[in-house]
């Protein structure tokens, strides 16, 4: 009886400083796709179905050790063992129980959340891609009200608060900040395309209850239906390399209306970027716009004071590409020259080309040859990128 009130104790004891940490979110975060609910339920039924078989084979162990103890004079069995044919029949009893919880008391819902999940037909109104590079996201919208917008999203957590030995404060969303964030109407079933361009990343929001592998050279594909307004955030979920923890995901899921008033902001501001590039700028302009793009999109390898890391990540002050001229005698762009390698990329140096503006690319290296050390002098306009392009 000693032992008995020990028990109990010990287990109101544990019950107690449990509720006590109520208020810890102990569960997964609120659900907002028809698919987080889903699996959440299937989740949660899993566990009771786990912790019913944990409490009857614990009170069978329990009552099987107590009731056949030493002081109560229990004789052993060993010595008249079972026959076979009962040892066959007191395994096939669990073995079938068990069977039957899982293939039908768990495989149903299972497999109800998995068809689900891969269920990109029907009422999809809409499809965007997403890519992943290291270590961004990119947005592209393919049709209806957005269609043509596309954009990358970058970090935008300030660079000093990553800086080792940083003490001051930091932000809020500390690492789950970008500077362009998809917009998605609410209630809408949207199909997601989803790839990437140079290893796998992985584009996970946890309350969407989706992740898919984005695989370099392939389409794949899932989807997303966001019931309820409000911002989401979620990260690459695929170990890709020394900036994986650097490619968050920000989602604001929005009314219907309020989403066609962003398409179309979002493309006048795309038409806005594109009539940029017919402008013929100064080089004050250029490096000024040259900077911000730099320390966005470059400075994560490149370093901001253009150093590089080498061996991985050449410097770029003092670089032979970086000082060459861009163009040839004929006014073609070099093969292996500035513009080349920043418009189309080798090996671990991602293409430009794709994902940013001519704008863009003509600020970035005119900075990079006037700025980080260089002194070139000369300027790169966006309509010779545009020009180059063709
Ligand atoms: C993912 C890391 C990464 C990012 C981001 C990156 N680069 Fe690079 N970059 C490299 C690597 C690696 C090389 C060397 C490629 C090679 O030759 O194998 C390189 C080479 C270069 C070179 C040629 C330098 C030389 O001397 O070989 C230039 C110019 C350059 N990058 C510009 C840029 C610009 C501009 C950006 C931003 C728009 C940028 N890079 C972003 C990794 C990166
Ligand atoms: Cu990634």
């Amino acid at each position: 009886m000693q032992g008995f009130r020990k028990i109990v104790l010990g287990v109101s004891a544990l019950l107690i400083s449990l509720s006590a940490r109520a208020d810890y979110a102990w569960n997964f975060p609120e659900p907002v796709t028809p698919m987080a609910l889903d699996t959440l339920h299937v989740h949660n039924k899993f566990m009771l179905i786990s912790m019913a078989i944990f409490f009857v084979v614990l009170a069978i162990m329990i009552y099987s050790i107590f009731a056949h103890r030493k002081s109560k004079n229990f004789k052993p069995v060993a010595d008249k063992a079972p026959s076979t044919a009962t040892e066959i029949f007191w395994t096939l009893i669990p073995f079938v129980i068990l069977l039957l919880i899982d293939f039908v008391i768990m495989g149903i819902p299972a497999y109800h959340s998995v068809v689900m999940m891969e269920d990109t037909r029907n009422e999809a109104k809409m499809v965007i891609k997403i890519t992943g590079s290291q270590w961004r996201w990119q947005y592209e919208y393919l049709d209806g009200d957005a269609k043509g917008i596309k954009f990358v999203s970058n970090l935008s957590t300030p660079k000093v608060q990553t800086d080792k030995g940083y003490e001051g404060v930091k932000d809020e969303q500390y690492l789950l900040e970008v500077d362009n964030r998809l917009v998605l109407p609410v209630g809408e079933k949207v199909r997601i395309l989803m790839t990437a361009t140079d290893v796998l990343h992985n584009w996970w929001v946890p309350q969407f209850g989706s992740s898919r592998v984005a695989v370099p050279g392939f389409i794949r594909e899932t989807w997303v239906q966001v019931d309820k307004a409000g911002t989401y955030r979620g990260q690459c979920k695929e170990l890709c390399g020394k900036g994986h923890g650097y490619m968050p995901i920000v989602v604001d899921a929005v009314p219907m209306e309020e989403y066609k008033a962003w398409a179309v902001a979002k493309n006048a501001e795309m038409a806005k970027a594109a009539a940029g590039s017919d402008k013929e700028w100064t080089k004050d302009e250029l490096v000024a716009e040259g900077k911000v793009v730099y320390e966005k999109n470059c400075a994560v390898c490149h370093q901001a004071s253009g150093a590089g890391l080498p061996p991985a990540f050449p410097a770029l002050t003092g670089s032979k590409i970086t000082t060459s001229p861009i163009f040839g005698a004929d006014g073609k762009y070099l093969k292996d020259g500035h513009l080349d390698r920043v418009l189309n990329g080798v090996r671990v140096m991602p293409a430009w080309k794709a994902l940013l503006n001519d704008t863009e690319i003509a600020a970035v290296i005119t900075y990079e040859r006037n700025g980080l050390g260089n002194s070139v002098g000369d300027v790169l306009q966006p309509s010779q990128v545009k020009a180059a392009r063709q």
